[in-house]
Parts: structure tokens; sequence; C-alpha cells
């Protein structure tokens, strides 16, 4: 059995990090799990847990550590015997360590994306929130406007991608990233990619993860 590869995606909103996700999810058959996708889509399915985030969500504030601990923690041994990408966790140097004392992760990749490219990208941004399906009214627009791909259900936009929320999150990316960055970049594992398109970015990004693991046949890919 090849051996299991896990990895993690970091970037300040809006850097790609779901889009990137999503692609190596289906290029190399990773589980991959989205800590701000798993939370809304608590709060939208009224889960006990996740309601208690709720206010910190729909702000653009940070999860306590602890709390966020205990939600993803116990998804991720859900995943034992799978190769996983976290996408949006660790956030923090708490949740780093505490992950780290669980798993050792194989890469990280780290997205450098301009504040302006940032901004335009989000307030184009829209979601099926069922699914975490997300479009980009220029970049990735939905085949019919409004509505997702798949189901033809209606896309909304978030409120945390209003640009006085966006501001606040874009603060706190650059305030608690830094000791992760730190973390991996001393442990070898962090790769950084810097530019303002996607589409530029990925051949690297797949690049690097081809001569980083096998490629194995998907068990499953989808966001979660
Ligand atoms: P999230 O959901 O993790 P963010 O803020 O980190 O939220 P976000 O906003 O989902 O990340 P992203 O995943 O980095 O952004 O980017 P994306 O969605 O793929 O792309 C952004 C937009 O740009 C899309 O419309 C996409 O189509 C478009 N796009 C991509 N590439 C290009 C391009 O090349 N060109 C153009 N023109 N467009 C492009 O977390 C949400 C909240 O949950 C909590 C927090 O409250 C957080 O605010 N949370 C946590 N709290 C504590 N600890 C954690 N670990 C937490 N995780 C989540």
């Amino acid at each position: 059995m090849a051996k299991l590869f896990r990895a993690a995606i970091m970037g300040p909103p809006g850097s790609g990090k779901g889009t990137i996700s999503q692609r190596i999810a289906q290029s190399f058959g990773l589980q991959y799990l989205s800590s701000g996708h798993f939370l809304r889509e608590g709060i939208a399915a009224k889960t006990e847990a996740c309601l208690l985030v709720k206010t910190y969500v729909e702000r653009s504030m940070l999860v306590p550590d602890h709390v966020m601990t205990r939600l993803m923690l116990p998804r991720l041994e859900q995943l034992s015997g799978h190769s996983w990408l976290l996408d949006g966790f660790p956030r923090t140097l708490g949740q780093a360590l505490a992950l780290n004392n669980l798993y050792q992760l194989d890469l990280v990749i780290s997205l450098n994306i301009p504040y302006e490219t940032l901004k335009e990208r989000l307030s184009d941004r829209w979601i099926h929130p069922a699914s975490g399906r997300v479009y980009n009214m220029g970049f990735n627009p939905p085949r019919v406007q409004g509505k997702d791909d798949i189901t033809g259900e209606p896309l909304i936009q978030h409120d945390d991608d209003k640009p006085q929320a966006l501001m606040a999150r874009l603060r706190h990316y650059k305030d608690v990233a830094k000791p992760v960055i730190d973390l991996y970049k001393s442990q070898g594992i962090l790769h950084s990619f810097s530019g303002t398109e996607t589409d530029r970015i990925w051949p690297y990004i797949n690049s690097l993860l081809s001569t980083k693991m096998h490629t194995q046949p998907s068990d499953t890919c989808q966001a979660q």
C-alpha cells in the first residue's frame, strides 16, 4: 500500500485555497477537508457544536483554538487510512502544535497573493452553500447566472466578503500565520507560491505534488 500523504494549504482569505484544494483533490485523490466549509455546513445544519461558533464565523473572527481543534481533529480521525489535504486548518500556532502532536505533515503550501487581487476576487465570489462549490463571476462563472452548475440551486455571497470584514480578516491572517509559517519552514515542509492568477500558480503546485507523492487512484474526492 502506498504511504499516506498529509498536506495543508495556507493563505489569506480569497487567496485561492479552496480553488486549488479542489484541483489537488481531483488530480491526486486526496480527501479534502476545508475548515471554513465544515463550519458553515455545521452552522447551516444547526449542529450544537457549530452553533457555538456561528458568531465568530459571521464576524470573520477566528474561532478559538480549543473549539477548532475539538471540531477538526475528530474529523481527521475519521479519515485515518486516507491521504488528505487540509484547507484553512491549522490557522494559528496553537492549532498547528495540536495537529503536530497527532500527525506529521508531508507538505504545506502557502499562497502569497497581493491585497488588491484578494479584494477584487472576494467581491466577485459566490458560493453554493450546501456543497461549498465556489464561483467567481469573472474567473469561474456558473453556467447559469446565480445558479449552482450541479443542482441549479441559488448561489449566495458570504457576509465576510464585504470590505470591512475583509480588512479584518486580512489583518488577522497576517498576525496569526507568521508563527505557523515559521514552524513549517523549520520542519522543511513549507512551499510558498506567489502570483495574481491561480491558473499560473497551479502548474507549479501540480508538479510539486507529482514529485512528492505517487499518483493514486482517487478513493473519493469530495469537499467535506
Ligand atoms: P474560510 O472559509 O477558510 P478564508 O477566509 O480563509 O475562509 P476563503 O475566503 O474561503 O478563505 P480561499 O479558499 O483562499 O478563500 O479562496 P477561494 O475561495 O478558492 O477563491 C476566492 C475567490 O477567488 C473565488 O471566487 C474564486 O473563484 C476566485 N479565484 C480563485 N483564483 C482566481 C484567479 O486566479 N483569478 C480570479 N479572478 N479569481 C480567482 O473560513 C471562514 C471563517 O471560518 C472560521 C473563521 O471565522 C473564518 O473567517 N475559520 C476558522 N477559525 C479559526 N481557525 C480555523 N482554522 C478556521 N477555519 C475557518
